[in-house]
């Protein structure tokens, strides 16, 4: 009852917002049917699907993209902070400095285990290999602009202009476009979509903007970082570190609590654990309270929690210390459009406080920072303003923000999917969750005698039915894993499910399928029933 009450609200609420959408006239006004402002995962996503559905109607939509971003130029690390430019081509965060760049990095740390290891493998390599940065970094650029290439064109086959330029509004139909020479004009549109993402921040200390680089920069330095500070623990930060450490570079991680706030503490401890190992310094409970230049090198002071001053050097310092969204740079509150926390206010539709503004991605309050999500988010409210056949439809339109899978690359592979321990016991009582878990070694690192028992799995339950609520993940291939898992939750899997389901052997996935040991019991309790 409550189910279809819901789902008539909704409904109705889409009718409502997006009643006359099936006659398009009121575009006639203006100069196109929808501008996204942002050209990343959110805005590419977005603009492709409205294009899609509209000429599926046999209407010629006209749908621009606005994008523009202050993008490093290929920089040095030293002496001083690099130049920035206007050159950032369409693809935003992911594409640009997020997760393309992010993977080949990770994968070319993890390239250097695999060096080390061939050896067992009968493979006749030198006893010392060398990692050469400068070519890393150039076929890392390389790569994105093949990927600008791919966008570029498979908007002029969807006939969607692109507008290098940096838009704001003047009032609630037109925005204001400035391009990269100064050049400015108006171009008003019936809706707009913002995907504008996020940049990273900067402490307020000093120093910290004029010898300090972020993730930003990182993917484009024409010389190895060397000896680097991270400063922050979250995903960024450890990702950061992990392949640095990974391509050889002395890294030290400066933390002021925890790593990995959010995710599952367990994980988490195991991830600095393993990163320990690796070689990363952890410097835990101190923060940076200054920065100043010497001559090649920069000087970090720096407190830890006891308040005691400390002074060291490095060639690098990196603040992965958190991002700011950039949609209060758009004039939006002059319109009406609330904001929640510095991001847009958005309702279960995506839709602002001003009707035909939408938002999606890493600047709204509802969602998670991760491309999938603003890409899924983009498409979904595509499909719904656009959609002929969308008020026939039912809610499955809406996005679902809740078992969202994720990977962190650090470089030990953490995938995770649902709730971690520490909320499932918050929300249901230790006495109604069952945590089963296995710590094993992969046939591969067994044969190699190498990271013996680092590989750990997670699983927590709910309820007698044991309905999985969390899933976690530590070793290789997280990511391909726990997508695979995530399908499952929200088909609601439960661990008699998994207990039922053939593994694959020799995998580590199959571990899945034989978990027989609880945190509650330690033992191995017979629970499988196949
Ligand atoms: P963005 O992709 O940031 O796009 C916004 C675009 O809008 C940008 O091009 C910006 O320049 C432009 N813009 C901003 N203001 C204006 C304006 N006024 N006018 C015109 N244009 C404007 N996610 C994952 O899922 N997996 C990962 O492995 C992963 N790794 C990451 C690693 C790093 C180092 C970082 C920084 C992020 C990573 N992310 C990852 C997050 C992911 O990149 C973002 O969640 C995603 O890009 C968000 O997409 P978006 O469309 O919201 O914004
Ligand atoms: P997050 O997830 O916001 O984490 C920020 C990290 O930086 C976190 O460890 C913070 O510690 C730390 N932090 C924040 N401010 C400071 C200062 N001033 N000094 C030292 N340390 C600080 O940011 P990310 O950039 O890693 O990731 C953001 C999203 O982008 C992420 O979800 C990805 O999907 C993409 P704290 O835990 O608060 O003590």
């Amino acid at each position: 009852m409550l189910v279809r009450f819901r789902r008539r609200h909704i409904l109705e609420t889409i009718r409502k917002y997006h009643k006359g959408d099936s006659n398009e006239q009121s575009s006639l006004k203006h100069q196109y049917d929808l501008v996204c402002i942002g050209g990343g995962s959110g805005g590419l996503a977005a603009a492709k699907r409205a294009h899609l559905e509209l000429q599926s109607r046999d209407i010629q939509p006209k749908i621009a993209i606005v994008d523009y971003r202050e993008h490093p130029n290929i920089v040095n690390t030293s002496p001083d902070r690099p130049e920035i430019n206007w050159r950032w081509g369409l693809g935003g965060t992911c594409t640009n400095v997020g997760c393309i760049p992010k993977k080949i990095m990770h994968t070319a740390a993890l390239y250097g285990e695999y060096v080390q290891n061939a050896s067992e493998f009968g493979w006749k390599v030198p006893s010392t290999v060398e990692h050469d940065w400068e070519s890393l970094v150039e076929n890392v650029q390389n790569h994105i602009r093949s990927i600008h290439f791919g966008y570029r064109s498979d908007m002029m086959l969807n006939k969607i202009e692109h507008i290098n330029a940096r838009a704001k509004f003047l009032d609630k139909h037109t925005i204001e476009v400035t391009d990269a020479k100064g050049n400015v004009k108006t171009i008003t549109s019936r809706r707009f979509i913002i995907a504008v993402g996020c940049m990273p921040k900067y402490p307020d200390i000093e120093g910290a903007k004029e010898y300090a680089i972020t993730s930003d920069e990182l993917f484009a330095l024409i010389k190895p970082p060397n000896k680097t500070l991270v400063v922050g623990a979250s995903y960024i930060a450890l990702e950061s570190a992990g392949y640095l450490s990974g391509l050889n570079q002395k890294v030290t991680v400066m933390m002021r609590s925890i790593p990995l706030r959010g995710f599952d503490q367990d994980c988490a401890q195991k991830i600095v654990e393993f990163m320990k190992e690796r070689g990363t310094t952890f410097k835990q409970g101190c923060v940076p309270t200054k920065i100043r230049k010497n001559k090649n090198s920069f000087v970090v002071e720096y407190v830890d929690d006891k308040n005691s001053v400390h002074v060291e050097e490095y060639d690098t310092v990196l603040f992965a210390v958190g991002r700011k969204c950039v949609a209060d740079e758009l004039g939006l509150q002059q319109l009406g459009v609330k904001f929640d926390n510095d991001k847009i206010d958005v309702n279960e539709f995506e839709q602002t406080s001003v009707p035909h503004i939408y938002a999606v991605g890493d600047c709204i309050n509802r969602g998670l920072e991760l491309t999938p999500t603003a890409i899924h988010a983009g498409s979904l409210l595509s499909r719904r303003i656009y959609s002929e056949e969308l008020v026939t439809k039912n809610h499955k339109h809406i996005m679902d923000y809740t078992n969202v899978p994720t990977t962190v690359f650090t470089p030990l592979e953490y995938g995770s999917c649902g709730m971690s321990e520490e909320d499932t016991i918050k929300k249901y009582g230790q006495d109604n969750i069952e945590v089963y878990l296995i710590g094993f070694t992969p046939l591969e690192h067994e044969f190699t005698h190498k990271d013996t028992n680092k590989t750990y799995m997670k699983v927590i339950c709910v309820g007698s039915e044991e309905k999985i609520i969390g899933f976690h993940y530590l070793g290789p291939n997280a990511g391909e894993i726990t997508q695979g898992v995530a399908v499952a939750i929200r088909l609601g899997v439960t661990k008699h499910d998994l207990d039922s389901t053939v593994g694959i052997h020799p995998t580590v996935a199959e571990e899945m399928t034989r978990l027989n040991i609880t945190r509650r019991s330690g033992l191995v309790a017979e629970k499988r029933g196949c």
